[in-house]
């Protein structure tokens, strides 16, 4: 049967905002308190799914949590109405009420940790949503992360849903973030890489939180019950985080049978490389297909163009040839490039980058040298995702990839999956409910919390999700 990787990125919802919420992530801090659009942050998501509907990919499409959180700003002492809570936190605690509205749903990449059926004994899929736990903003999505999944991904024949792991910091968990399936075909048992910055024995990073921990990994491998034979769990750099590398995502990213990574990613890269190759040549699992580790030298990419550029947070997708001229995304018809089928099993891949690596020359140089290499990646195309990037969030922060078989994805809630029509239906309802402006002192407006029911009700009515909201029922 056909296995794909399935691309389910995080609508951007109507209060994106540049708060500064995020110690270690260094575009969220530069950009704090800078004028937001939330409009156009929420096209530039949208384009970037309908692109990969082009380039022959299936999308799915998460609905943004209702915010502002009024339930957490109970929670921190605010009463009365909702205009006198807003009110109350903006005097008494603006970063609360920032915390609050942060529409940081939007980066699927860490609403959940998703094991493939072909990756666990019972034959289904598994999803551990993030606990999220080291920053107060993000913390608050898990409740609500937990639920949309389950009700897009409902049939226990096929989904199994895990709890979050326990709210200690010793279990702290960001997600898929800092997880990488490689596999031969997606019908074929997997690699599970699991990345994390602390719980071991060997040194943390001394500036920045490291996120993700040992035991946050342990736990994930156990509720899901994956072979050891298929698991790698390993230690993030503690220099790169404490040079912005809040996510293993932000400085490798794997597909199939191919990771790119740079050479300062891991605490000893060299033994974890080589583990990768061992348990890849397994002789339980018979891989076909080699596995290929493209290492970046600092000399061609430094960590801190890495960072700047975001080149490794690329979404690698494979695609059928030829995929060597990009053009942008045809607005008006739904141009499909070929039948995703032959996608699914094509081996050339492109690198799908923000625009933001065409400004930094190392970046451009790093990206020839990929695809000049003896590698699948044949092309690149950039996208534009300014607004989510100016807080740290990339392509691939913006999606939680699902390996999923043809059964799989016939048991999808159906009302999330992106054609066209659903594109132009989330399009004109996104300029009809943005702002097109969103500033801190924005926050405070009695009239943003009813601007932004009035969108998610009417949101829930697009994707067929009737009381996806607490508002609602
Ligand atoms: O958790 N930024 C997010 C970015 C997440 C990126 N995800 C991945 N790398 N997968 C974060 O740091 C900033 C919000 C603000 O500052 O307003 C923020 O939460």
């Amino acid at each position: 049967m056909l296995y794909r990787e399935v691309n389910f990125d995080g609508l951007i919802g109507p209060s994106h905002n540049y708060a500064g919420l995020s110690p270690g992530n260094i575009a969220s801090d530069q950009h704090k308190g800078e004028i937001a659009s939330p409009r156009q942050a929420a096209l530039q998501g949208l384009e970037k799914m309908w692109r990969l509907v082009q380039l022959g990919q299936v999308q799915g499409v998460l609905p943004p949590a209702s915010r502002p959180d009024i339930e957490t700003l109970q929670r921190f002492g605010f009463s009365g109405s909702v205009p006198e809570i807003i009110g109350q936190a903006y005097r008494q605690a603006p970063h609360l009420l920032a915390a609050c509205y942060s529409a940081s749903t939007m980066w699927a990449a860490n609403a959940a940790t998703v094991s493939a059926s072909r990756d666990c004994p019972d034959g289904r899929v598994h999803f551990t949503p993030a606990n999220l736990i080291t920053t107060l903003h993000r913390s608050i999505e898990t409740n609500y992360s937990a639920d949309m999944l389950k009700r897009i991904f409902s049939d226990p024949a096929h989904f199994c849903h895990h709890p979050s792991l326990p709210c200690q910091s010793d279990y702290a968990d960001e997600g898929a973030a800092n997880h990488t399936r490689l596999c031969d075909s997606h019908s074929q048992p997997g690699i599970t890489l699991l990345v994390y910055g602390r719980g071991s024995n060997n040194p943390p990073p001394k500036r920045y939180p490291a996120r993700q921990t040992l035991a946050a990994c342990e736990t994930l491998v156990r509720q899901h019950q994956l072979p050891a034979a298929n698991v790698v769990l390993a230690q993030q750099n503690p220099t790169v985080i404490d040079q912005g590398v809040f996510h293993h995502d932000v400085i490798g990213v794997g597909h199939r049978n191919f990771l790119m990574l740079h050479q300062d990613s891991f605490f000893n890269q060299t033994r974890v490389l080589q583990q990768l190759q061992q348990q890849w040549q397994h002789p339980d699992y018979s891989r076909g297909e080699p596995l290929i580790i493209t290492e970046f030298s600092q000399d061609l990419l430094s960590v801190r163009e890495a960072v700047s550029s975001y080149l490794f947070n690329s979404q690698l997708i494979s695609v059928s040839p030829p995929v060597s001229s990009p053009h942008p995304p045809d607005k008006q018809s739904p141009d499909i490039q070929s039948p995703d089928i032959l996608n699914a099993e094509a081996k050339q891949m492109l690198l799908l980058a923000p625009t933001n690596c065409l400004a930094s020359d190392a970046a451009l140089k790093a990206i020839d040298w990929l695809i000049a290499g003896d590698n699948p990646v044949a092309a690149v195309e950039y996208i534009d995702l300014t607004q989510s990037m100016n807080n740290g969030g990339g392509p691939a922060c913006l999606r939680l990839r699902v390996p999923l078989s043809q059964t799989e994805q016939n048991a999808v809630h159906p009302g999330v999956m992106l054609d066209f029509t659903l594109y132009n239906r989330l399009k004109s309802w996104i300029n009809t409910h943005y702002r097109e402006q969103l500033t801190a002192d924005d926050l405070a407006d009695p009239c943003l919390p009813v601007e932004i029911q009035a969108a998610l009700d009417e949101l829930t009515e697009i994707l067929e999700l009737p009381g996806l909201y607490p508002f609602q029922v």
